[in-house]
């Protein structure tokens, strides 16, 4: 259904979603208070330039996949939200280097997040859904989930990890591709964490191999790999455009059909090997 060819999706990828993380000289966040919470170092100071990155997503799929040596052999491992390694390092690996998660759970689940040594490992980065191209003054009134307090205080008590907050803008750069390479009209949702894990490894690395995003053989209704959840929505998408976001990976895929199936696994070029 994707109306532009491969290499001109990639294109309009690298040249319109703007992937950013909040500084301080951004709008609100300039002033006194935030210098002490933002991160000094920028993210690409922070990583450096990685080669090999894996992006492995939470899907049920990932069960019995045997896939964990294969991700930890990359240079960077991405992870999502609450999502495990201790117990299932033989199916999606050990190694986190980032682990973005979105602005409910840090809010709604503050406690967990504040206490789980989950989340100590590695850099964060925490999203949330802002107003349809809403400029950051507007976002910061009216965040979808009020996740700034919960930010703070774990900045307060981790300051040695890096933790930044993606810049809201990228979300629907991201999207009006997404719709504009859709015959049907898509409810105006931000994409999921999975789809915004993807284009920012793919700024960050060389080559992303994305994991269980595209389900293999193992296809199943079991939402995470790690909780025993029925619910098809997961996989196919509810609030998030999930079924675009596959399209759209599934086109800009340059890995086999096989590995697909087999592995679960998408190849992806870095941006910088992207030549428009
Ligand atoms: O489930 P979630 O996503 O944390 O999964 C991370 C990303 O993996 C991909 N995925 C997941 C399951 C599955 N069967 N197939 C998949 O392809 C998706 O790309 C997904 O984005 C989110 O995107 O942030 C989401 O977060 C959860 C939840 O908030 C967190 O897990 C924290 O508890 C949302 N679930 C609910 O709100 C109930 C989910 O809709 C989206």
């Amino acid at each position: 259904t994707a109306k532009l060819s491969p290499e001109k999706l990639l294109c309009q990828l690298r040249d319109r979603v703007n992937v950013t993380m909040i500084q301080g000289s951004d709008g609100p966040f300039d002033t006194s208070e935030w210098q002490r919470y933002l991160p000094g170092k920028s993210l690409n100071e922070t990583v450096g330039r990685l080669g090999r990155c894996a992006v492995v997503s939470s899907a049920g799929s990932l069960k019995s996949s045997h896939l964990g040596q294969e991700i930890d052999s990359h240079d960077a491992v991405l992870r999502f939200n609450g999502a495990p390694v201790r117990g299932f390092q033989e199916d999606v690996g050990q190694k986190t280097t980032i682990r973005l998660v979105n602005s409910q759970l840090i809010t709604v689940e503050e406690q967990q997040f504040l206490r789980e040594a989950l989340y100590n490992t590695g850099i964060l980065i925490v999203w949330d859904p802002a107003p349809y191209h809403a400029e950051i003054h507007e976002w910061y009134r009216k965040p979808d989930y009020n996740f700034f307090e919960s930010y703070k205080t774990y900045r307060s008590t981790h300051p040695e990890q890096p933790f930044y907050i993606l810049n809201p803008k990228m979300q629907w750069q991201l999207w009006d591709i997404l719709q504009e390479n859709s015959l049907e009209h898509i409810q105006p949702n931000p994409p999921s964490s999975g789809m915004l894990g993807i284009v920012i490894m793919m700024t960050l690395c060389d080559e992303v191999h994305v994991y269980e995003f595209l389900p293999s053989k193992r296809q199943t209704d079991i939402c995470h790999y790690y909780q025993k959840f029925y619910d098809r929505a997961c996989t196919m998408g509810a609030y998030h455009p999930l079924l675009f976001e596959k399209n759209l990976v599934k086109h800009i895929n340059q890995g086999t059909d096989e590995d697909i199936y087999t592995h679960g696994k998408v190849t992806l070029p870095g941006f910088q090997n992207v030549h428009c």
